[in-house]
């Protein structure tokens, strides 16, 4: 399976643009450069295939000095997925100037001022080989795409001076959404979009008692956990804030979410729902997580004392560094509602729309994890978050969700992926740009959440005796 992953994301090295001459490329303002020989030879002159003009400029972006400080840098203004780099040198006039760029290394950034190199897969920075003469194009792809909004080429080696025309190649992140047609009838029933439907998710979840049907009422099991992992911007948090401002009736941003290379999340942390109508919590708490990167992938000791429920309530880790048993909180003998009773993958639906910007390493170590989850008899959901960004019809009303082919087709792709049940997969649009709670949003959100829970319930039915056994007789006080 991550075969197919890995040369999806070559294929789509096929449908990449040319990011700053292409369709959308950028303008030449956001081309600069640590020097230039002078304005003839700036950065603006640096696109791919440009030519001389007399008097005008050179083909080609000329840096003033020659050393290893050099750069050229391009700024998109966007979030983008970023494959590889494409370079020329100097345009041809005569026999003299034979100037182009042997080798270069390239660094990527979102904020424009903390630069990260591309590296090799063993983790050394790159260095890639660049032209043998003027005219040729070479194209150099990364060994993984990265996400940036700046892209910086430094020349380590060159011919005569240190002269380049480039482009990056890749695809803006939140591109456009398409407006597809919406269909008649919808892919999945069950929602309806009312305030009724609204206030009767609301008391299902505010009244919710886990697997109530099946226990005597001597025996009370506490609360159930349920698990967000993902990759970093997947939604994860996002969707947390999302749960609770629905019960709080405003937005409710107590989980830090934003666009940041690396995950803002850094802890383990418990979150617990308050309703607006109690202070009592509701007994499930929606564990978030640091976000999954290819230096923090998760290992199978981490998984599998997670969901042992070992973690306290807020903890500080980073899922690929193994977690000690001596470090302070570190539950020694947890119970059963310790334990994590659901694992819900947040994925972010462009990405998993053309499976192009999904990082190998990170689909492998979800792949891998799911198999441990399963040994634990603990099911396993998708939140396929952002469907606002895939269908235009669906970012002006989230209604449009369940009636737009474009989700149901993300829907069932990544259900294939990940070898899941098509209704295991939930297309979700988090509060994100709103001013205010938008009761379309909070549907789509509690809706999500009941099923899983109910989910969680039928999965405890394994457990049954052994929950009447330690939560009939020693009635735990955990509250
Ligand atoms: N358009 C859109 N943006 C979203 C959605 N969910 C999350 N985001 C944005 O994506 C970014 C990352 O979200 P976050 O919740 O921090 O992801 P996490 O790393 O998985 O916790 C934030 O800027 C969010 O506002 C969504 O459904 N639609
Ligand atoms: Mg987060």
């Amino acid at each position: 399976m991550l075969s197919s992953m890995v040369s999806a994301c070559s294929e789509c090295r096929i449908c990449s643009q040319h990011l700053v001459s292409g369709p959308q490329g950028v303008a030449d303002d956001q081309l600069s450069a640590s020097s230039e020989w002078d304005p003839l030879h700036g950065p603006r002159w640096a696109r791919l295939n440009t030519v001389f003009v007399s008097r005008s400029h050179i083909g080609g972006w000329a840096a003033k000095v020659n050393d290893r400080y050099q750069y050229i840098q391009v700024k998109f203004n966007r979030v983008s997925i970023v494959h590889g780099i494409v370079t020329q040198g100097r345009s041809v006039v005569n026999d003299t100037c034979k100037q182009y760029v042997k080798s270069f290394k390239v660094f990527h950034s979102m904020d424009g001022r903390s630069w990260t190199p591309v590296k090799e897969r063993n983790g050394e920075d790159k260095v890639f080989r660049g032209n043998s003469d003027q005219e040729t194009i070479e194209t150099n792809y990364f060994p993984c795409p990265v996400l940036a909004n700046f892209i910086r080429i430094n020349p380590q080696t060159w011919n005569e001076h240190i002269t380049l025309r480039f482009d990056v190649l890749g695809h803006h992140k939140y591109s456009d959404p398409k407006r597809s047609h919406l269909e008649e009838n919808t892919w999945r029933k069950g929602i309806e979009w009312s305030s009724e439907f609204l206030d009767g998710l609301k008391t299902k979840l505010e009244n919710y008692v886990p697997i109530k049907e099946a226990l005597d009422c001597d025996v009370s099991f506490p609360e159930v956990n349920i698990l967000f992992l993902g990759p970093t911007g997947g939604g994860k948090s996002s969707f947390f804030n999302t749960v609770h401002s629905a019960f709080r009736g405003k937005i409710f941003n107590q989980a830090l979410s934003g666009r940041a290379p690396t995950s803002m999340t850094t802890k383990f942390t418990r979150y617990t729902v308050l309703s607006s109508s109690t202070v009592e919590p509701m007994r499930f708490k929606l564990c978030d997580t640091r976000g999954l990167e290819p230096s923090h992938t998760m290992t199978n000791d981490n998984m599998r004392l997670m969901l042992e429920g070992h973690l306290p309530d807020i903890f500080m880790f980073d899922p690929g560094v193994t977690i000690a048993s001596d470090l302070p909180g570190f539950v020694k003998s947890p119970y059963i509602h310790d334990r994590i009773h659901s694992v819900v993958f947040f994925l972010d639906a462009t990405s998993v729309d053309a499976m192009h910007s999904m990082i190998p390493e990170v689909v492998q170590n979800i792949k891998s994890l799911q198999s441990a989850i399963y040994n634990h008899n603990i099911p396993i959901f998708i939140i396929l978050t952002k469907v606002d960004c895939l269908c235009a019809h669906v970012r002006e009303d989230v209604q449009n969700v369940f009636r737009c082919p474009l989700v149901e087709q993300s829907v069932n792709k990544v259900a294939e992926e990940f070898g899941l049940r098509r209704n295991a997969v939930f297309p979700m649009k988090n509060l994100e740009n709103e001013g205010e709670i938008d009761d379309n949003v909070s549907i789509l959100a509690l809706s999500h959440l009941k099923t899983i829970l109910e989910n969680v319930d039928a999965s405890l039915f394994n457990r049954l005796s052994e929950i009447k056994e330690v939560y009939g007789h020693k009635k735990l006080n955990v509250f």
